[in-house]
């Protein structure tokens, strides 16, 4: 878990190793490149973590900053939908639960920048790229909270699917990501629970409460599905990330494998709760030892990507608006750190 620095066996070779080697922020001449190239190949190899002070190849560092950032913009961006619907909560318990959920997504978004800080970006880099489009965040947060009922298909779903793609994150190979996923996971199999308790509740409920549920189920479940990203085996394969990052020991899983087990996973889930999954080619297959599933969208998912989802503009407007108020509370936080400094110097005087 905790890295190369502390492995067992041969820990000590792989220390002195990189110890020869210039640091990440160091310039490399050719024969430092070529063993921190064997180096580098050496940890993922043996399934060892890569931390920030080592050397990576700059295409590693790049995949990580391009992907941390936009799950913590996820996460950020993630808290609107939601938030929505704090004011109107059903009761008392349902808003502090709400509340609580809601934060938990701003922790996420933290510990997930700290973690995409240690590759050498700024926070403010990478909220620029976020505010002006430059990296994107999940697909499924460009869709709107209509009702009650749409909090726990968020949950239910949305973070069921979170935890499905979270989960194998937990190994990845960059060892300040792999550890920030694992408070997230936890967090996370809370917020599916209290999704399946909402529509749960609302599936014994009257009538128009189990429509209602219903409804939320058929609108969230597609865009769920999307979550996992564009095909990435067979022959309906996009040119994407996942080889790469599969060899990187970055991704454990491709995007269909992943969105399999969901599927897998989600349907007896469905059947217990009492509602329909939106998709009548949906049955198991006892050859494949899975549940088969109709085609998902993908001209509406990149056109989602592409800012014409029902919310996109809506999200970064209220993003960017959210961030310019907020500019007092980070000057004042800076002053208070440039006042303990001050502090500090002229206690140690
Ligand atoms: N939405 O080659 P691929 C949460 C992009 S937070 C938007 O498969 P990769 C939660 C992809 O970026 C959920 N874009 O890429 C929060 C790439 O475009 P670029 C977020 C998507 O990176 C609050 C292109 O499509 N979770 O659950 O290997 C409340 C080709 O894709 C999406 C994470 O971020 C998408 N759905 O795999 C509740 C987890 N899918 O960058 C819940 C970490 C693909 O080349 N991230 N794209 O322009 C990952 O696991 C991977 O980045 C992905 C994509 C599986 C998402």
């Amino acid at each position: 878990m905790y890295g190369n620095d502390y492995g067992p066996d041969d820990a000590a070779t792989r220390t002195e190793t990189r110890d020869r080697l210039p640091r990440r922020d160091e310039p490399l001449n050719a024969a430092d490149a070529a063993a921190l190239e064997g180096y580098f190949d050496e940890l993922i190899d043996a399934d060892q973590r890569i931390e920030p002070r080592d050397a990576m190849p700059e295409a590693y560092r790049q995949t990580l900053i391009r992907m941390m950032a936009q799950h913590a913009h996820s996460e950020i961006i993630g808290m609107q939908p939601e938030g929505n619907w704090i004011t109107r909560a059903p009761s008392l318990r349902r808003k502090a639960i709400l509340m609580a959920k809601v934060q938990d997504e701003a922790g996420h978004g933290l510990y997930l920048y700290s973690a995409a800080e240690t590759l050498g970006v700024t926070r403010e880099e990478l909220l620029d790229r976020l505010h002006t489009g430059r990296q994107k965040y999940s697909s499924i947060f460009n869709y709107p909270t209509l009702t009650w009922a749409d909090v726990g298909a968020i949950g239910w779903l949305v973070d069921g699917a979170a935890i499905m793609n979270q989960v194998p994150l937990c190994r990845c190979s960059y060892g300040p990501y792999a550890r920030a996923m694992v408070r997230v996971c936890k967090e996370e199999s809370f917020h599916q629970r209290q999704g399946f308790e909402i529509l749960w509740t609302l599936a014994r409920g009257t009538e128009a409460q189990q429509e209602m549920a219903q409804d939320a189920v058929n609108r969230w479940w597609w865009p769920s599905l999307m979550m996992f990203g564009p095909p990435d085996t067979g022959e309906a394969a996009t040119k994407g990330h996942t080889a790469q990052s599969m060899a990187w020991g970055i991704k454990r899983f491709s995007n269909d494998d992943l969105r399999q087990k969901f599927v897998d996973m989600t349907v007896p889930q469905a059947e217990r709760i009492g509602l329909t999954l939106p998709d009548p080619d949906l049955r198991w297959n006892p050859e494949r030892g899975h549940y088969d599933f109709g085609a998902v969208d993908w001209a509406e998912f990149k056109r989602v990507l592409s800012g014409d989802g029902p919310c996109n503009a809506a999200r970064i407007e209220h993003r960017v608006r959210a961030h310019e108020e907020g500019a007092w509370v980070r000057e004042a936080a800076n002053a208070y750190v440039a006042k303990q400094a001050d502090r500090a110097v002229v206690g140690a005087a």
